[in-house]
C-alpha cells in the first residue's frame, strides 16, 4: 500500500519533469524564421514616442537598404516591433513579447535609459542581444553580457554642448543646472554637465529639479532668473524640456541655452516654438559624416522627407546595421536557416563584440562590455525660421 502511494506520488513530479524537458528541447530546437527576425522595441506612443519615432524611422530605412543589398548573404531580414510606450512596465512588456512570442535574434531598444534599466535585463536573462539605440546614461553595457549600445554615453558626448557654448561667449561665468529627477538619463547626464562646468572654471549657481512628466516651470524659471546666470544647461525628455526652453523665454532669461540629448529632436519645436530658438545640443552623429554608409542614408532620408536625418535615426539605423553585419559573419560559417535559436543569439552576441562596422556614424566597434567606440562627435544650434519651422545648424 505504501510502495504504490509513494510511486503514485512521484510519478505527478516525474511527468511535470518530462513535459518541461520536451519546452526546454523544443525551446533549443527552435529553428530561426526566414526572412531573419530582428526586433525594434521603442517607443511608438507616449510622450516619449517625440524620440522613438524617428527611431522607427530609421531602423525602416535600415531594413529597406540592407534587404536591396541581398539582405544576409541573399536572406533579407524584418524587423518586429513592439511599442514600448515612455514607461519601464510598457519596455518589460515588449521586450518579452520580442523575446518569447516573436523569436527575434536580437533587440534594438528602448528608447530610454529609465526603460533599459527595466527591460534590458530580462534579455540578458534569455541570453538575447540587445543594442540600445539612444540609452547614453552612465551604467548600460554594465547591465549585462547581452546588453550593449550604438549610443554613445554621456560622459563623452554632452561635455562638448558646455565648450562649444564657451566658444560662443568666452565670458560665461554663472551657469544653472536643471534637470529631471524621474529619470535615468536626465540624472547622469546632469552629472556630467555639472562636473564638466566645475572643470571649465564656472560656478554653478543653481541646481533645480523636476519631473519629466511637468508642464509647469515657474519655481524652477524663477529661481534660476535670482542668479544671474549666462548659462543654462537642461537634462530632461522632449515635452518638458521643449516647455522648460518656452518659459525660461517667456519669463524673461536671455542668455545661452544648452539642451541634453532629451532635446534633441525637431519633434520638440512644436512645443517650444520660436523659443526653441538658440538652444545648443551636442551631437553624436552628423549628415555630414564622410563614411559611404552614410551618403547612402542621407541620400535616401533626404529623397523622402526633404530634410537631413537626425541623431535617432542615424543610431537606430545603425543597431541594424551592426545586427545584419553580424549575422552575415555568423551565415558564412553555417546558415542562419540551420541555427537553433537559442544558440544563434549566444553567437550573435559575441560576433557583435568581435566586430568592425561602417555606419552612418562613421566606423565603430565595442569594448568588450559593449560600451561603443566611437571617434565623431559634433554639436548642433537650433535655427528657428518661425514658430514652426526650424533646423539643427552643426557648429562643430
Ligand atoms: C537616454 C537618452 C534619451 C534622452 C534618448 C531618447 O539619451 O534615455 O539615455
Amino acid at each position: 500500500m505504501s510502495n504504490v502511494k509513494t510511486a503514485g506520488s512521484l510519478a505527478r513530479p516525474s511527468a511535470l519533469l518530462a513535459l518541461g524537458l520536451m519546452l526546454g528541447l523544443s525551446a533549443l530546437a527552435q529553428k530561426v524564421a526566414t526572412p531573419i527576425p530582428i526586433g525594434i522595441g521603442v517607443a511608438q506612443t507616449s510622450n516619449t514616442a517625440l524620440l522613438g519615432q524617428e527611431e522607427v524611422i530609421g531602423a525602416q530605412f535600415a531594413e529597406k537598404l540592407i534587404n536591396a543589398r541581398g539582405g544576409i548573404n541573399g536572406t533579407p531580414i524584418k524587423l518586429i516591433f513592439q511599442d514600448t510606450g515612455g514607461d519601464e512596465a510598457g519596455a518589460i512588456n515588449a521586450f518579452q513579447n520580442l523575446i518569447s512570442k516573436d523569436n527575434v535574434v536580437g533587440i534594438v531598444g528602448p528608447t530610454l535609459s529609465q526603460q533599459a534599466f527595466s527591460a534590458d535585463p530580462i534579455a540578458d536573462r534569455a541570453k538575447v542581444p540587445v543594442l540600445g539605440p539612444s540609452n547614453t546614461a552612465k551604467g548600460i553595457p554594465q547591465i549585462g553580457e547581452y546588453v550593449a549600445r550604438v549610443s554613445a554615453p554621456v560622459a563623452v558626448v554632452a561635455p562638448n554642448a558646455l565648450k562649444q557654448a564657451l566658444k560662443i561667449d568666452p565670458k560665461i561665468k554663472k551657469v544653472a543646472v536643471l534637470y529631471a529627477q524621474n529619470d535615468a538619463f536626465s540624472t547622469s547626464e546632469t552629472g556630467t554637465f555639472q562636473q564638466t562646468a566645475k572643470d571649465q572654471g564656472l560656478t554653478v549657481s543653481t541646481v533645480q529639479k523636476f519631473q519629466t512628466t511637468d508642464n509647469d516651470f515657474t519655481t524652477q524659471v524663477t529661481a534660476v532668473l535670482g542668479e544671474n546666470v549666462d548659462l543654462v544647461i537642461i537634462s530632461g525628455l522632449a515635452n518638458d524640456g521643449g516647455n522648460l526652453v518656452k518659459q525660461l523665454r517667456q519669463l524673461g532669461y536671455k542668455g545661452l541655452i544648452i539642451g541634453g540629448n532629451g532635446l534633441n529632436t525637431t519633434n520638440m519645436f512644436p512645443v517650444c516654438q520660436k523659443y526653441c530658438d538658440g538652444v545648443i545640443i551636442a551631437q553624436a552623429y552628423s549628415p555630414s559624416q564622410p563614411s559611404a554608409a552614410n551618403q547612402v542614408f542621407v541620400k535616401e532620408y533626404t529623397a523622402q522627407f526633404k530634410k537631413s536625418p537626425p541623431q535617432f535615426a542615424a543610431q537606430a539605423y545603425t543597431g541594424v546595421q551592426v545586427f545584419a553585419d553580424a549575422l552575415k559573419v555568423i551565415d558564412r560559417q553555417k546558415k542562419i536557416s540551420e541555427w537553433n535559436l537559442a544558440d544563434l543569439r549566444v553567437a550573435l552576441n559575441k560576433q557583435i563584440l568581435l566586430g568592425k562596422y561602417k555606419t552612418p556614424l562613421g566606423d565603430i566597434s565595442f569594448d568588450k562590455e559593449g560600451e561603443l567606440i566611437q571617434k565623431d562627435f559634433y554639436v548642433a544650434q537650433i535655427k528657428m525660421k518661425d514658430a514652426k519651422n526650424g533646423t539643427f545648424v552643426f557648429l562643430k
